[in-house]
């Protein structure tokens, strides 16, 4: 081929992260800037992750062109996709259940912002460019780093000062693992977009949350992080979850995203604990009934051994029913 008839690509992967403080409720819905700060572990990119490439070429219709798992979107109507374009032909592929509440937009829109900078080739900092992945999807900011990742919420009403930054690498914490409890692949209820902006104008606990349950919150993960105090880390997470799906239960109507099988795992994770006698499991789920487990390598037999055979049966996959991750970013 000659050069005009050139096709320029880059492909890129992006892990998915799992928020311990939680992002619920925007300030500003059309720059996605949130009501609080939050803090989420990116996991390893061996299962739960996207592959996107972008490519352009002379020869490419002038069209903008999306594909997901390979089908072809509609992004005409996709403000927040086309928020983050340019004149590309982009291809991307999760290998696990989008929209499931297992974070596929936070990984999704975190590489189609890193595959349109590497195919032009731009100097910004994965700091910089979690203010663009920000405005696909807010949790998408923290997929452009590895390790302990804060989303501070910000100051400025342009939105310049939201940004995603390195709070650990996951190299500071190597014994950290998680369990990816597939409870359903199913595509959730209430999209979060929605989901928070009801919690935002009906709930009356929401208010609290924000201004100061979650600042404190924040300081003192940061710090159990710091210290890789465990019990701290854990506590402080399964509080955190527990709290977020309060505010959605206190949203008019109310919005359920655990399901039975979340409860039980929730009573499982306290009895293990309750057991041992110390904090060795913690448990988050986001907008769906999936359960993310924290622990630590050393109680893997104890924690993940117990969590399979006793919700095995009860949980559901795509290539079986347990995803074991290392909260490693390659
Ligand atoms: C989080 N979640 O911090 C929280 C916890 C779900 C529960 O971020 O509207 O898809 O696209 O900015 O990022 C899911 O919300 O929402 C989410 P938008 P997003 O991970």
């Amino acid at each position: 081929a000659t050069s005009s008839q050139s096709v320029y690509r880059a492909t890129t992967t992006a892990p998915v992260n799992i928020a311990v403080i939680k992002y619920w409720g925007k300030r500003d819905t059309t720059l996605n800037l949130p009501t609080n700060s939050s803090l989420s572990v990116t996991l390893s990119q061996r299962s739960l992750r996207t592959l996107t490439t972008a490519s352009c070429s002379s020869i490419y219709p002038a069209e903008d062109t999306l594909n997901l798992n390979g089908k072809p979107q509609d992004i005409q109507s996709s403000k927040r996709t086309l928020a983050c374009f340019f004149p590309l032909r982009i291809v991307s592929e999760n290998n696990f259940p989008t929209a499931a509440g297992l974070a596929s937009s936070a990984a999704g829109f975190a590489a189609l912002v890193r595959a349109v900078a590497d195919l032009y080739q731009l100097p910004q900092s994965p700091n910089e460019l979690s203010r663009i992945a920000r405005q696909g999807s807010g949790s998408a900011c923290r997929s452009l780093m590895g390790g302990y990742v804060a989303w501070r919420t910000g100051e400025l009403a342009d939105g310049s000062d939201s940004l995603a930054e390195e709070v650990a690498p996951a190299s500071h914490w190597p014994e950290m693992r998680a369990l990816v409890l597939v409870v359903s692949a199913e595509k959730k209820d209430v999209p979060s977009t929605e989901g928070m902006q009801t919690t935002v104008n009906t709930s009356d606990l929401f208010a609290t949350r924000a201004q100061s349950v979650v600042p404190e919150r924040m300081s003192a993960i940061e710090a159990a992080i710091q210290a890789r105090d465990f019990p701290k880390f854990a506590e402080i997470t399964m509080r955190d979850s527990n709290t977020f799906h309060a505010t959605c239960l206190d949203s008019w109507p109310p919005i359920f995203y655990m399901n039975d099988v979340s409860r039980a795992a929730v009573r499982l994770v306290h009895d293990i604990n309750t057991a041992v006698g110390k904090t060795v499991a913690a448990y988050t789920f986001d907008a769906g009934p999936n359960a993310v487990i924290y622990y630590e390598e050393k109680d893997s037999e104890l924690v993940a051994g117990t969590v399979k055979a006793i919700l095995g049966a009860n949980t559901i996959g795509w290539e079986g029913a347990f995803y074991e991750r290392l909260a490693n970013v390659t």
